[in-house]
C-alpha cells in the first residue's frame, strides 16, 4: 500500500494541494519534506505528536524527512489559528527553548540514523542574517497585499488587529519552503491544517521566484486534521492543563492516563491517527471496543504505544505498575519516585521525621478535624496507611511506615489521599 492510501486509510488527510501529482511524485522517486515547529515553550505537547508522527510514517515508506525548529520564526510569532496577538520573547529564550524542541524531536525520530535518517535544521540560520532590503525584494515583492489579507491567519484578525510583525511572518515561512527547496531539493510541506496558508504561501515563492528559470517546479503541501473530541472538548488538554512531552511537566504515569481516560468514541480514531498499528489489528481492537468495552483493550493499547513511543518500555513498565498499585490499594511496592509520579496531584503535608502518633499526624495534616475524630476514624477502620488499614489508635508512624524514609501516604476512606513528606 502506497504512503498516501496509508493516511487516508488513517484519516490523517485534511488537504492536499494536488493528490493525483504528489501521489504520481512520491511512487517516482524518494521525496525530501518538512514540518516546522515553533519554539514557542520549552516542551512540545501532544498536540505535535500527530505531524512528528507523519515525519516518521514518511520516512518509514523510504521517504526524507526535515524537522524544522523555528529558531528565527520563533522569535517573530505565527498568528495561524489563534485570535489575538502573541507576546514576544526575548533571544535567549526562544533560544533556549528551540534547543529543547530539537532535543525532544532529536529524541523521537532518532535523527540522522539509518538510511533515510531524519534531519534537523534551524530557520535562524539562515533567517536570522538576512537584511531587510534583501527580505522586502526577494520575499516581498512577490507577495500582493490583497494575496496576504485573503488568508485565513490574517483576514481572521482584521477586527481584533494584527501587528505588521505577525502579517509578515507567513513570508519568513514561506523563505523557508523555498530555502529548503534551493538547497535540499524539498519538495513537499506538511503541517496541521492551520498552515494551510503558510504552506501554499510557501509554494507560490517558489514558483514566483523561479519564474525565469526554465524548470519544472513540483512543489506540494498537505495538511492533518486538527483532532477533535466527541464530547466537543479541546484534545490535549486536562483539568491540569497541557498533557507535555517533556517527562518533567507531564510524568509517564499521568501521560499513560490521559491516553487511558479516551472516551470510548474516541479511541479507535486516535489509535489511527497516533499509532503505527496496521489496520488489520486496529479492526480487532475496534471489534473488542463494541464487544467486550469492558477489557478497555483498545485504551490499554493506544497507552502503551503512545507512553513507549514518547517516554521509554521502562517507563511504560513503571507508568503501569503505579497504575496497578493504584488500583488494588496495595502502595508498598511502589518507590519514591513512583510515588511522586502518582500522586502529583494529591494534596501533601510536609513535616519534620521524626516518629509520631498516628492520631497526632492525622490532625496536624488535618486530614482528620480533631483528636476525638481520629480516634474514631482509626478505630471505624477509615485509615490506611501506605494501602494498609491501621486500627491501633496508639499506633507510632516510624521509620517502618516511611517509603525510602522519605514519604507515607495516608488514606482516609475509600479515596482521599494525602501524602505526607517527611525532611530532615
Ligand atoms: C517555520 C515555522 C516553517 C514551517 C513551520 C513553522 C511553524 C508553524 C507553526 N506550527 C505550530 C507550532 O509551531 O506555528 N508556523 O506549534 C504547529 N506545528 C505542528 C502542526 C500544527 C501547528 O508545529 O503543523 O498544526 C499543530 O498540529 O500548529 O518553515
Amino acid at each position: 500500500m502506497d504512503i498516501l492510501q496509508d493516511l487516508s486509510q488513517r484519516g490523517l488527510i485534511q488537504q492536499v494541494t494536488d493528490s493525483e501529482g504528489l501521489k504520481e511524485h512520491l511512487e517516482k522517486q524518494q521525496v525530501t519534506l518538512y514540518c516546522g515547529f515553533d519554539p514557542t515553550a520549552d516542551s512540545l505537547h501532544i498536540g505535535h505528536l500527530v505531524p512528528i508522527t507523519m515525519l516518521k510514517r514518511f520516512q518509514k515508506a523510504g521517504h526524507r524527512p526535515i524537522a524544522l525548529v523555528g529558531g528565527g520564526t520563533g522569535m517573530i510569532g505565527d498568528p495561524s489559528g489563534r485570535s489575538s496577538e502573541r507576546s514576544l520573547n526575548t533571544a535567549e529564550v526562544v533560544k533556549g527553548y528551540a534547543e529543547s524542541v530539537k532535543q525532544q524531536i532529536a529524541k523521537l525520530l532518532e535523527f540522522d540514523q539509518g538510511e533515510n535518517p531524519v534531519v534537523a535544521r534551524n530557520n535562524h540560520d539562515w533567517l536570522a542574517n538576512m537584511t531587510v532590503i534583501d527580505f522586502l525584494r526577494d520575499a516581498g515583492k512577490h507577495f500582493s497585499i490583497n494575496y496576504m489579507l485573503a488568508k485565513e491567519s490574517v483576514s481572521a484578525r482584521i477586527e481584533q488587529g494584527i501587528s505588521f510583525t505577525e502579517f509578515s511572518y507567513m513570508l519568513l515561512q514561506s523563505l523557508d519552503f523555498l530555502k529548503l527547496y534551493e538547497q535540499e531539493n524539498c519538495t513537499l510541506q506538511i503541517g496541521g491544517s492551520d498552515q494551510w496558508g503558510n504552506i501554499t504561501a510557501g509554494m507560490e515563492l517558489i514558483r514566483r521566484s523561479r519564474e525565469n528559470m526554465e524548470e519544472e517546479i513540483n512543489v506540494f503541501g498537505l495538511t492533518v486534521p486538527l483532532i477533535t473530541k466527541a464530547d466537543g472538548t479541546k484534545f490535549g488538554k486536562t483539568s491540569g492543563g497541557a498533557i507535555w512531552l517533556d517527562p518533567e511537566k507531564t510524568t509517564p504515569y499521568e501521560f499513560y492516563q490521559f491516553w487511558l481516560n479516551t472516551d470510548d468514541r474516541d479511541v479507535i480514531k486516535f489509535i489511527r491517527f497516533f499509532t503505527f498499528l496496521p489496520e488489520e489489528e486496529i479492526e480487532e481492537l475496534e471489534a473488542s471496543v463494541m464487544n467486550e468495552p469492558e477489557k478497555r483493550l483498545a485504551h490499554k493499547r493506544l497507552a502503551e504505544e503512545m507512553t513507549a513511543f514518547v517516554h521509554s518500555e521502562k517507563a511504560l513498565v513503571q507508568a503501569q505498575k503505579i497504575s496497578q498499585a493504584l488500583f488494588s490499594g496495595d502502595l508498598r511496592q511502589l518507590t519514591l519516585n513512583e510515588i511522586k509520579q502518582g500522586f502529583k496531584d494529591v494534596p501533601s503535608f510536609e513535616m519534620k521525621k521524626a516518629d509520631i502518633g498516628l492520631v497526632d499526624l492525622l490532625v496536624q495534616a488535618s486530614i482528620s478535624p480533631s483528636k476525638r475524630q481520629a480516634r474514631e476514624d482509626i478505630t471505624n477502620g477509615a485509615i490506611y496507611i501506605n494501602g494498609d488499614r491501621q486500627q491501633d489508635v496508639n499506633h507510632i508512624v516510624d521509620a517502618a511506615d516511611r517509603i525510602d524514609d522519605e514519604a507515607t501516604i495516608i488514606r482516609r476512606g475509600k479515596k482521599k489521599y494525602q501524602v505526607i513528606h517527611f525532611h530532615q
